[in-house]
């Protein structure tokens, strides 16, 4: 591979130019996509894999990460799922078979170069504010699903979980938006990474109420918990949002199931490492991708099997 997934973090630039590589690589698999663009004009790029039997329109399972900058773990695991996918197809067919995958490892890519090159723990996006003293908006409470609900978002731009000023007044926002919303009929899982914490966090994050599918996410969130807990001892927790961490307003796991429809919508809280949690050492990327890819193939199957439909079972 182009890239050595395991043993550094990359830039933005070094990704989009790893992912600019692969449909060279894999012509009837990969596809890489130009989106949409971030407010200092950074190339928002989103590859799809599929297993290249030409059938159209199969289930979407769509991938993000690094919605915020200085969750460099995200982005470093999504680059592994492409790897798992591509290079390692042989033990991950039965994921392509019925299924494309469309992953897009740097949401927020000015935050996310700027914690590369000015502050380390940056997390939101670098969109200036009305407020001349305070740049960015979390990327997380931006989305227009029960956007600005007062106790989980703040309309403060000296806050983290800034909200902006109006919903998705960030590019960076609407390109997960009609994402969402274009592959809406056949998204039946969407997975945020974040780190950190070990969590799996469902719907809904802005009340303290249950969406209505929130059974079938337990139950694949449980087979991912498992999965892990089999493989290395690795402990999730999951359950709603709002009950497990904290209340959250107009995040992009309440806008997929609330607007775009999407059947399972989960936020993966990865390890954490290092000093902040954010930052684990080079030497830890190994443990933690592998760990997770456990848990992200055996939700994959969950879902799969959940939502098992008439063609695939002949
Ligand atoms: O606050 C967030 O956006 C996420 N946590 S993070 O530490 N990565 O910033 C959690 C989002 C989903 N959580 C809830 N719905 N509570
Ligand atoms: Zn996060």
């Amino acid at each position: 591979p182009l890239i050595d997934v395991l043993g550094a973090f990359y830039t933005h630039a070094e990704i989009n130019e790893y992912l600019d590589s692969l449909p060279q690589r894999y012509p009837q698999r990969a596809l890489v996509k130009h989106f949409g663009w971030s407010y200092e004009r950074r190339p928002l790029k989103v590859l799809t894999i599929t297993n290249g039997d030409g059938r159209a329109n199969k289930p979407v399972i769509f991938i993000d990460a690094a919605m915020h900058a200085r969750e460099w773990i995200a982005p470093s695991f999504a680059l592994y799922i492409i790897q798992q996918l591509l290079d390692n197809y042989a033990e991950n067919a039965d994921l392509l078979k019925d299924y494309d995958w469309v992953i897009m490892p740097v949401v927020n890519a000015d935050g996310y170069e700027f914690s590369h090159t000015d502050s380390r723990y940056w997390r939101k996006t670098r969109k200036p504010t009305w407020d001349p003293e305070n740049i960015g908006t979390d990327l997380n409470r931006n989305f227009g699903y029960m956007w600005g609900l007062e106790d989980g978002a703040s309309p403060d731009p000296s806050n983290e979980t800034y909200q902006g000023e109006h919903a998705f007044d960030q590019p960076e926002s609407q390109v997960v938006r009609d994402i969402l919303l274009h592959y809406s009929d056949r998204l039946t899982f969407y997975l945020s990474l974040h780190s950190y914490g070990n969590y799996l966090l469902l719907p809904w994050g802005h009340t303290s109420s249950l969406p209505p599918n929130f059974d079938e996410m337990m139950q694949v969130a449980d087979a991912g918990a498992m999965a892990i807990l089999y493989a290395t001892n690795g402990i999730y927790s999951y359950g709603s949002g709002y009950h497990l961490m904290y209340a959250t307003s107009g995040d992009s796991t309440d806008y997929a199931v609330g607007v775009a429809n999407v059947s399972v919508a989960i936020t993966m809280e990865l390890p954490a490492g290092g000093f902040m949690g954010f930052d684990p050492w080079v030497s830890h990327i190994e443990d933690i991708v592998t760990e997770s890819w456990v848990g992200v193939r055996a939700m994959a199957l969950e879902v799969i099997k959940l939502y098992q439909t008439e063609a695939q079972t002949n």
